[in-house]
């Protein structure tokens, strides 16, 4: 990615960093603490989507300060310069013909108006403006005054508007966001900006964005960006944990409630046919429930992703009268443990048959888009896959949804990808990556799916620092969230892995065949072999293969197989899949294709208009070793899990 001069040496640096210093003193950021409850509408919740068309400008200006100098967030967009139609959510790269606009590195702005209903001016409410995600470092200004900054392109953030809107009640509300994609040594993911000196090779302040990651760093307003209301005193956040015996389940809540401490909480949980199975009341406790229907897997049992819902109900007396808010949870009640050789779940052992994803397409980019999610979905039924890890970075929500009520299993891994360089295990990216963490948890600790944590894809896990790094963050995510395993997924050597020693689960990824001894096929039953028995040897942990595959370009055949040919993919995964299939009688509990479908990286010379390693083309259509992996999955699944008659015509119905 190259782009004209942003100021000099260090420009687009120095540009993030004083506002990083800077968190607003307009209380609207609020890091990781409070919680970050999925808006849903309720009784006592209104909801009003702001997704369409944004206006929208890049800072192409030397320095790309401009928008901050000029304060575009003080006036309407339109009247500070040019603007162009965004659709929101989407990444802006590819939305446009202008190849600088698709490489663009800097600050860009956004900007909606919206006017919001008479009713939500009541001060008894409150208005809250929440960004699924936004890439990579945000700030947002409401009205011309800033309310929240964010760092980190795939979590959600939120800010209170109310005393901005209910204080001038009579205009539009305007909502200015300006967004900057560059990535540092301490950003997560992390990258550097490299400026090319040599005047005889590039212009003056010539510059690329550096990343040692494999996918495009889109960037944009990627998921919905929402307002809703609460009433002035609020349920903030819940949790629950779950725990069950043959008879009985036990879900432990915990509640917190803002704006007074005179309040009352009572709950109930409902089964899916809205019968209450269980009632509570107060800020803690447990409820008990008789004969429980667990949340399976998919494939696991005839009624995956079964869910119950908690209605918490806060009643409060406030100036005479009664405010009450009201927020319903789905639970899915499950257990999770970890065994020298196994990965249990309720108690039975489960096999990881699934697949690597990437939140990618054309022309959106990273952009949520509902059709194609449920697309994926869809696809991912027909293969029989059972699990997904979420390389590189935490999906939306709105996936994460339907992987709990489908039943798929989820290895939720935050941005820590392409961790390499030795700055970038130094304490501030580490107190960073604790944030991240926070605020994964925070947001997905509820869900059933989720069984493990990642925290990280491929870093450099040899290098000395990653010893104390690998600790400490795995030690913090687990004193967050006790009841799920934690790994972070390897493709260093097993005997210099720094971080393997404090992960539940080890995750490697190898491309015998492919990175290594290209072309050789057979080489990867010796290799395979070695791999997972040195890991074994080393720390009887199970043991999963996070990643293996090979780009095929369709439509490209060669028999004998070759590579880059479909039946070179097909013979590799047949050969992986032949160890696997040893290995899996041991300690081996999963296997995670590289990858779902085709997506786009940077340029270069390994790449063919991106990476080609998906099973489905970037369009979602199955190359030759789909194929292949259907067979197979749905032969695990039928073999392992005695499924009942019904998911057998399930497999003729798909
Ligand atoms: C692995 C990375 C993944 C890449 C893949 C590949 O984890 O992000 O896309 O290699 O090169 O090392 O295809």
């Amino acid at each position: 990615m190259a782009a004209a001069a942003p100021g000099g040496a260090a420009g687009l640096c120095r540009l993030l960093l004083p506002l990083l210093a800077a968190v607003t003193a307009a209380g609207g950021a609020r890091g990781a603490t409070g919680g970050m409850l999925y808006p849903r509408e309720s009784p006592s919740r209104e909801l009003k989507e702001l997704g369409g068309v944004w206006s929208f400008r890049a800072d192409f200006s030397p320095g790309r300060a401009a928008g901050f100098e000029q304060r575009w967030y003080r006036r309407p967009l339109r009247e500070t310069g040019p603007v162009i139609d965004m659709p929101v959510p989407a990444s802006f790269n590819d939305i446009t013909q202008d190849p600088n606009l698709e490489n663009y590195i800097g600050w860009v702005w956004y900007e909606k108006e919206v006017l919001l209903p008479q009713r939500w001016l009541q001060d008894d409410l409150r208005v809250v403006l929440r960004f699924g995600s936004a890439h990579y470092y945000s700030v947002v200004w409401v009205n011309g005054v800033q309310v929240v900054e964010h760092e980190g392109g795939h979590l959600p953030f939120e800010a209170d508007i109310s005393s901005i809107v209910q204080g001038s009640p009579q205009i539009p509300c305007r909502i200015t966001v300006a967004l900057n994609n560059t990535l540092t040594p301490h950003t997560l993911p992390p990258g550097s900006i490299e400026y090319m000196n040599d005047r005889t090779r590039y212009p003056k302040n010539y510059f690329v964005q550096n990343i040692r990651f494999d996918f495009f760093n889109y960037a944009g307003i990627h998921r919905p960006v929402v307002l809703y209301t609460t009433p002035s005193v609020y349920i903030d956040d819940i949790t629950v944990t779950t725990t069950s015996s043959e008879s009985v389940a036990k879900v432990q809540y915990q509640v917190s409630v803002v704006g007074s401490t005179l309040y009352s909480l009572s709950l109930s949980l409902r089964d899916q046919e809205g019968r209450v199975v269980a009632t509570g009341d107060g800020p803690a406790g447990e409820l008990k429930v008789p004969n429980p229907n667990l949340w399976w897997p998919y494939l696991m049992h005839e009624n995956p992703g079964y869910r119950y819902f908690l209605e918490v109900k806060m009643q409060v007396q406030a100036n005479e009268a009664l405010l009450e808010d009201i927020y319903t949870l789905p639970v899915g009640i499950r257990t999770v443990h970890v065994t020298s050789t196994q990965f249990l779940i309720n108690g039975k052992p489960f096999y990881f048959h699934g697949v690597n994803k990437h939140e990618d397409a054309d022309i959106r980019g990273k952009g949520l888009d509902w059709a194609l999610i449920v697309k994926d979905f869809n696809l991912l039924r027909w293969l029989g896959a059972n699990s997904f890890r979420t390389s590189h970075y935490p999906y939306a929500e709105e996936i994460m949804d339907l992987c709990d009520a489908y039943g798929i299993v989820v290895i939720d891994e935050c941005p820590g990808v392409g961790i390499k360089m030795p700055e970038s295990f130094g304490n501030k990216s580490l107190q960073h990556h604790l944030v991240v963490m926070e605020e994964l948890i925070r947001r997905d600790k509820n869900r059933p799916s989720v069984v493990m944590w990642s925290v990280a894809n491929e870093p450099a896990s040899e290098l000395s620092p990653a010893a104390y790094y690998f600790k400490t963050l795995i030690a913090h995510t687990k004193a967050l969230d006790p009841t799920r395993p934690v790994t972070f997924v390897s493709d260093t050597n097993y005997a210099v892995d720094r971080g393997a020693p404090y992960v539940d689960v080890i995750c490697v990824n190898s491309y015998f065949s492919w990175y290594h001894d290209p072309g050789h096929l057979e080489v990867i039953p010796l290799q395979l072999t070695a791999q997972f028995e040195n890991w074994y040897k080393t720390y009887q942990k199970p043991i999963i293969q996070s990643e293996y595959g090979a780009d095929s370009v369709p439509g490209l055949h060669s028999d004998p197989p070759l590579m880059f040919s479909e039946e070179y993919q097909k013979a590799m995964l047949r050969e992986y899949h032949s160890v696997f299939d040893k290995k899996r009688k041991e300690y081996v509990i999963g296997e995670l294709i590289w990858n779902f479908a085709d997506f786009m990286t940077n340029q270069g010379t390994t790449r063919v208009l991106g990476n080609k390693k998906g099973i489905f083309t970037r369009q979602r259509q199955p190359k030759s070793a789909a194929f292949v992996l259907r067979e197979r999955y749905w032969k695990i699944a039928n073999e392992s899990s005695c499924l009942p008659p019904i998911m057998k015509s399930h497999i003729l119905f798909l």
